[in-house]
């Protein structure tokens, strides 16, 4: 009986329309860093949007965190196939921080703290579908998982979400960041497995 039940709650996961193909649920929260958790001072944090005009902005913290900002529940995907539901994040909209920008171009790099970077199309970003988040369930965000702020792009693999942001710089190609550039996909869309090239 224990058996098969189990199977039974086990088939039921796997079917769970909110699991993209090939991916795994699971209850805890890994940590995945390609180095070590860098530690930024919030006197010293700062987030630049660069623009391929040569225009930029940038916030200090508090003028970060006097941005209007945004409840998010989401799912999120790793490449490692596991997969994590309903987690709850708080953060700024990449519509308000792109508001009334001049750019003409289609691609962005996200350049973290510690060195990490990773492309993204600018239409992913946009439309309701990015943050820069500071809050994971209700608390600051743990350093582990990119505290004080990372980009969040939950329709993704999460590998686009770059931990420790620094800066968002706009660019006409699609150049591949750090993970991309060792064979993970450009794109890397999780419903249609996007994971190698
Ligand atoms: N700066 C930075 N961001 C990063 C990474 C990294 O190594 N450095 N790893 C990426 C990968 S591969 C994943 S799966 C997620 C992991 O986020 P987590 O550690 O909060 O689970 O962060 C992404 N963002
Ligand atoms: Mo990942």
């Amino acid at each position: 009986m224990a058996i098969l039940s189990r199977g039974f709650g086990t088939r039921r996961r796997e079917s769970d329309p909110r699991l993209p193909p090939g991916q795994y649920l699971t209850e805890d929260f890994p940590v995945l860093s390609a180095g070590p958790t860098p530690r930024i001072d919030l006197g010293e944090w700062r987030f630049t949007l660069r623009t391929e005009k040569g225009a930029s902005t940038t916030w200090t913290w508090e003028e970060f965190l006097a941005l209007p900002a945004e409840d998010v529940a989401t799912d999120i995907h790793c490449v490692t196939r596991w997969s994590k539901l309903g987690t709850s994040w708080r953060g700024v909209s990449l519509d308000t921080i792109f508001a009334g920008v001049d750019s003409d171009v289609t691609y962005a790099m996200a350049h973290s703290y510690g060195g990490y970077t990773t492309n993204v199309p600018l239409a992913d970003l946009l439309g309701g579908r990015a943050w820069i988040a500071y809050e994971f369930d209700g608390k600051p965000l743990d350093p582990e998982h990119g505290g004080p702020a990372r980009l969040l792009v939950p329709h993704l693999y999460f590998w686009k979400s770059a931990k420790w942001i620094r800066a968002i710089a706009l660019q006409s190609h699609d150049d591949p960041g750090f993970w991309e550039q060792n064979g993970y996909h450009l794109h890397g869309d999780p419903w249609t497995e996007e994971r190698y090239w």
